[in-house]
């Protein structure tokens, strides 16, 4: 059905209809088959293929849909001890509930609000899900967090039938069919931009950004939405009279470098739309990690080892499910006036075992008990390549060779009988202090993707 709709779409004059997917040949507001008002058209529809796809508050969605009853209802996902919004549905948000705020400031704001805990384990399972319909369209999926990834859709038009803008509306529709929750996208020529745009119409949303647009577009953007200036940056940029993207369009690339090295080269760029960072599929992630907030801030080996030990073993499962190994580990600490430490050490040879990860960042975090009080502990692996040259039998003692056997069949019974049924001898009945008061950030971020290469 649909294949018949490819080519003329790629006629710039042509739109679609976004919930029936019929092309539009007139310019009609309103759908010529359906009536419905949600018409995209844009110049460059056919030439635009990278895409960002961001779940609708995402937890409060999934809540949602398993229970009707709150549809109509404002929901806070969040709670535990530190009390911090996770995040709100689109009718808290109304009230002006937002993520990461506290939560009794959020109940001024909309007393009527229902608040739920989150189920870490469901919003996974369910983020995986969409993560899989993703991979049914394209491989050139990155992954960014539990709910979104970037996708590259050059070259996809001849399996679906249909261009990436169709693909991208045919995939919100499913994900709401098959999945019950919505989502948003962004279509653009760069990644940077392709964000932007997914955030751009929440909630199911659809907007597009092309080339020709891009500079005027962002001209009128406060400097913020560019990727890396975060608060204390624009306070910088506001201090030096810069607020808006226009301002830094006119300025040279010198005086911003000069100014604000590496930053200042990103500032000249991205203001004009120019990013060539390409979408990367899982393999090329640049870390695997984990990491864990605790209930109660912690200062000892005592306390801070079996959460270490509990997260090397989710990276090593992370990084065996991958197929990936990394040759360089990395420790990450928040100290309690949030200060972030991270110490790294790179192995002779590339790992995927949870008893490597875990002894070497052992020793990297006996040098940082110092006494200081941590909120967080991270662990994870860089400098990734394919698990081929992993853990090579030759170059590892014997003891950790029987390690790497216990592992195998550890897994093996993991796969059997799930995570719970196999734990080892650090973590059994050891780290209820360092248990995350947000399970959410219990997962931490599954693969990284530093900004660096901007
Ligand atoms: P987001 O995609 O940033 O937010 P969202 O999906 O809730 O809402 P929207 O995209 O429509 O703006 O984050 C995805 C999930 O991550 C979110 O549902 C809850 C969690 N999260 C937190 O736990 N704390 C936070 O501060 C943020 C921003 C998100
Ligand atoms: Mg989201
Ligand atoms: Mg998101």
């Amino acid at each position: 059905m649909f294949a018949a709709m490819a080519a003329p779409v790629n006629d710039p004059e042509h739109g679609f209809c976004r919930d029936c997917l019929t092309l539009q040949r007139g310019r009609t507001m309103r759908c010529e088959r359906c009536g419905s008002p949600r018409i995209v058209r844009h110049p460059e529809l056919h030439k635009l293929h990278i895409a960002h796809i961001d779940c609708d508050a995402f937890y409060a969605a999934v809540e949602k849909r398993d229970n009707p009853a709150l549809r109509d209802k404002p929901v806070i996902i969040g709670g535990g001890k530190r009390g911090v919004v996770s995040t709100a549905c689109y009718i808290a948000r109304i009230q002006g509930v937002r993520s990461a705020m506290p939560m009794f400031k959020a109940l001024e704001a909309c007393p009527e609000a229902i608040v739920i805990k989150p189920d870490m384990e469901k919003y996974v399972r369910v983020g995986r899900e969409v993560r899989a319909m993703m991979f049914a369209l394209t491989p050139q999926v990155e992954p960014i967090s539990i709910d979104e990834a970037f996708l590259d859709l050059a070259g996809t038009e001849k399996l679906h039938g249909l261009p990436p803008a169709m693909v991208l509306a045919r995939f919100s529709q499913a994900v709401e069919k098959e999945i019950g929750i919505t989502v948003s996208a962004g279509l653009s020529y760069c990644k940077f931009l392709a964000k932007i745009a997914s955030d751009f119409r929440k909630p199911r949303g659809f907007a597009i950004i092309g080339k020709e647009e891009a500079v005027s577009f962002l001209a009128d953007q406060p400097v913020t939405m560019i990727w890396g200036v975060g608060k204390a940056f624009s306070e910088v940029l506001a201090r030096d009279g810069i607020r808006t993207i226009a301002q830094l369009q006119k300025m040279e690339r010198s005086d911003l470098m000069g100014r604000y090295g590496v930053m200042g080269d990103r500032l000249y760029r991205l203001s004009r739309g120019q990013d060539d960072r390409r979408v990367e599929p899982d393999h090329d992630a640049k870390s695997v990690s984990a990491e864990t907030t605790f209930d109660t801030d912690i200062a000892t080996m005592d306390d801070l080892v079996p959460v270490l030990r509990a997260l090397s073993e989710k990276v090593s499962t992370r990084l065996k499910k991958a197929n990936l190994a990394g040759r360089t580990v990395v420790l990450k600490l928040k100290s309690q006036d949030f200060k972030i430490r991270t110490r790294n050490r790179q192995l002779g040879d590339p790992t995927r075992l949870a008893d490597r990860i875990f002894s070497t960042g052992l020793d990297l975090l006996r040098k940082e008990t110092d006494g200081t009080k941590y909120r967080l502990l991270g662990i994870g692996v860089s400098d990734l390549s394919d698990d081929g040259k992993a853990d090579p039998p030759d170059l590892v003692d014997m003891q950790s060779r029987k390690r790497a056997l216990a592992e195998g069949a550890i897994d093996a019974l993991r796969d059997k009988f799930g995570r719970k049924a196999v734990e080892t001898g650090y973590t059994f009945g050891k780290g209820h202090r360092g248990r995350p008061s947000r399970p959410d950030e219990d997962e931490g971020p599954e693969v990284q993707h530093p900004w660096e290469r901007i």
